[in-house]
């Protein structure tokens, strides 16, 4: 038989196309990735390939065939073992492996008793690439001798890789801006970058942290707490427990912002059933109130809320920290005998929702498999609002009571896509589809708001639960300025209007009070937790927080933003520039020094107990440091 000639390089070139081809089945076959166009199909099946170049390419460097020929063995079975680790936590868990996940033992251990269940007989075929590259070895004649493989096919190579990479890199971040950034979802990120990569992501992501927790001892509180002690607001007697022992229901309103609230477009009523609560006898309606979150958005809203600290100027809390101690509000409710849940249909791990969940202590999350989701029902992002409040409340009559349920709202999400039957008023018209259809969106949330209410009356859980209620973070950022200019008749939007603009509104609706109003009070999502607790009548003086009640005399007109921009009833300081707030004429910088130092603290030590882990060195029942913290 006649030998053929085979080209200088095909056993690593077979590595990659062999490993290439088993990954891209293996997301078509062994994961539920959802693929909305063409586009999105594209990535997936470019994504294993730059990291594939770089790992096997790194044989390349080796001047022995034999030792090349191990290296690519030996690479292609470690790669096989992680995909297929991935496979079989998949099918349990329906997620990714993360590595704070796989250090959590009784995950693995409950992998471990499902065996089963989770390998197949046919599972040696996702090490199929192992064994073909062993055979092409066995009939490919190793090159020549010990000869060093040229540096410029090695630079070309890698040029080849690097291309590919950014090709990635650029196309994913078309599909997903801020991917890398924001890393909401393990899924998205396989998706755009490849289980591979991923995998080195996640790692970096982990031990970054981890090297600061390690470093923390809790001496670090110390400073903290005086600050935190020496700041608290005395509680507002009259109110604190009125509400004792009474549902909660939070809501949490996807991108509201506070501009649409009383007002029109074109001669339109935006948020009418919101209006009415304006001027409700049993609402506090907070108009001067803001968001705080970062990149993290909806989930640091929740996070925000959740423990009054803030989320983190880089990245997600939720993901970057989901394996901290925290003492949230949810503990808190649940130590004072709530059945504490979380309703958003949603997967578990966007956001990373399922392990923080667990993180917050948070006893159930209603995700996506608890709503019934059809074709009928959902648009945009998935289930839209008024079912998924129909089927909420539903869901709230089986809980034990009291019960805290935090509600997430999804229909008036980017890009606010809305089928016809449900737009109650025509679009905007301006030269940002964004805003115009944002209008839309912003009526129908209004009417799923109002449908809860019905719902919640009809059910017999209203009289028994106070109910709150606000925007998450912006919906239209600074890119719409030119239409927003137009919308709010103004000739431009400056850097102060931007930093009002964040302003979200809050409800606190109180069937039977009697003593609702406008409150103009300047405040942030950060003070909710010390105001719920203290309507319920629970304690916070020992509590790491750095938010205040808002029923508080000694509540402070000053909220902070993320990115270290603040408001105050009399001072606006955004774009490194101070402002008077009722003007929004530039005033001396010696005005906000004071706030902007402040800020700054509060951001730092917000910071500090999140990267440090610290509060897992605090008992807050007692308010002591724990010196011996054991994990
Ligand atoms: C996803 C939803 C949206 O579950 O909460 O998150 P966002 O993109 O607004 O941060
Ligand atoms: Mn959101």
């Amino acid at each position: 038989m006649k030998s053929i000639k085979w080209p200088k390089h095909s056993i690593l070139l077979i590595a990659i196309i062999a490993t290439w081809i088993k990954t891209a089945i293996t997301y078509h076959t062994s994961f539920e990735i959802d693929i909305e166009n063409g586009m999105q199909e594209f990535i997936l099946i470019l994504n294993p390939l730059s990291f594939l170049l770089f790992a096997y390419g790194i044989s390349l460097f080796f001047n022995s065939p034999k030792i090349r020929n191990s290296y690519l063995v030996f690479v292609s079975l470690l790669l096989s073992i992680v995909l297929y680790a991935n496979v079989a936590f998949y099918r349990f868990y329906n997620d990714f492996i993360t590595l704070p996940v796989l250090f959590q033992t009784d995950n693995v251990g409950q992998l471990g008793s499902s065996i089963s269940e989770i390998v197949n007989w046919y599972d040696f075929l996702f090490f199929i690439d192992v064994v073909i590259l062993i055979i092409a070895m066995i009939f490919i004649p190793k090159m020549e001798g010990k000869v060093a493989i040229r540096k410029n096919v090695r630079r070309a190579y890698f040029v080849v890789a690097l291309a590919i990479t950014f090709l990635n890199l650029g196309l994913a971040e078309t599909e997903r801006p801020q991917l890398l950034t924001r890393s909401f979802d393990r899924e998205i990120l396989v998706k755009n970058i490849g289980t591979y990569n991923y995998h080195l992501y996640d790692f970096y992501i982990q031990s970054k942290s981890s090297a600061q927790r390690a470093l923390a001892d809790g001496s670090e509180l110390v400073e903290i707490d005086n600050y935190v002690q020496a700041n608290q607001a005395t509680v507002n007697e009259e109110m604190f427990g009125k509400y004792a022992g009474r549902n909660v229901i939070v809501v949490q309103l996807e991108s509201l912002q506070n501009f649409v609230i009383n007002k029109d477009m074109n001669g339109e009523v935006v948020t009418p059933f919101l209006n009415s609560l304006t001027k409700d006898k049993d609402t506090y309606y907070f108009s001067d109130f803001y968001h705080q979150t970062g990149l993290g958005k909806t989930s640091d809203a929740e996070f925000v809320v959740e423990n009054s600290l803030f989320g983190l100027g880089r990245g997600a809390v939720f993901f970057t920290h989901g394996g901290n101690t925290y003492n949230s509000m949810a503990e808190s409710l649940g130590n004072n005998g709530y059945f504490t849940n979380v309703m958003h249909s949603n997967n578990d791990s966007f956001w990373n929702r399922d392990m923080m969940y667990d993180s917050l202590n948070i006893d159930k999350f209603y995700d996506i498999n608890s709503y019934t989701v059809n074709d009928e029902n959902s648009v945009n992002w998935g289930l839209k609002d008024i079912p998924f409040f129909e089927q909420s409340v539903n869901l709230m009559t089986e809980m034990p009571q009291p019960f805290y349920s935090r509600l997430i709202t999804l229909t008036n999400h980017y890009p606010f896509n809305l089928e016809e039957e449900d737009q109650m008023i025509p679009e905007y018209t301006s030269n940002s589809g964004t805003l115009n259809r944002y209008f839309q969106t912003v009526r129908y949330l209004d009417e799923s708001i109002k449908v809860l209410f019905e719902e919640l009356k009809e059910k017999g859980l209203y009289e028994n639960s106070i109910i709150v209620m606000y925007g998450d973070h912006y919906g239209i950022s600074e890119n719409h300025n030119k239409a927003m200019s137009m919308y709010l008749e103004k000739d431009e939007i400056t850097a102060y209007d931007s930093a009002l603009l964040q302003s979200v509104p809050l409800f606190i609706h109180i069937p039977g009070s009697g003593d609702g109003k406008e409150v103009t009070e300047t405040a942030g999502q950060i003070d909710l937790r010390p105001t719920i607790l203290h309507l319920l009548g629970i304690d916070t003086t020992n509590d790491m927080q750095l938010g205040a009640d808002l029923f508080s005399d000694e509540h402070e007109e000053f909220v902070i933003f993320r990115d270290g921009r603040f408001v105050t009833d009399e001072l606006v300081y955004a774009g490194e520039t101070c402002y008077e707030r009722t003007t929004g004429e530039e005033t001396d910088m010696a005005a906000c020094q004071p706030y902007i130092d402040r800020a700054q603290v509060e951001l730092d030590y917000s910071d500090k107990i999140i990267n440090g882990d610290l509060l897992r060195f605090y008992d807050e029942k007692t308010g002591n440091l724990i010196k011996n913290a054991v994990h």
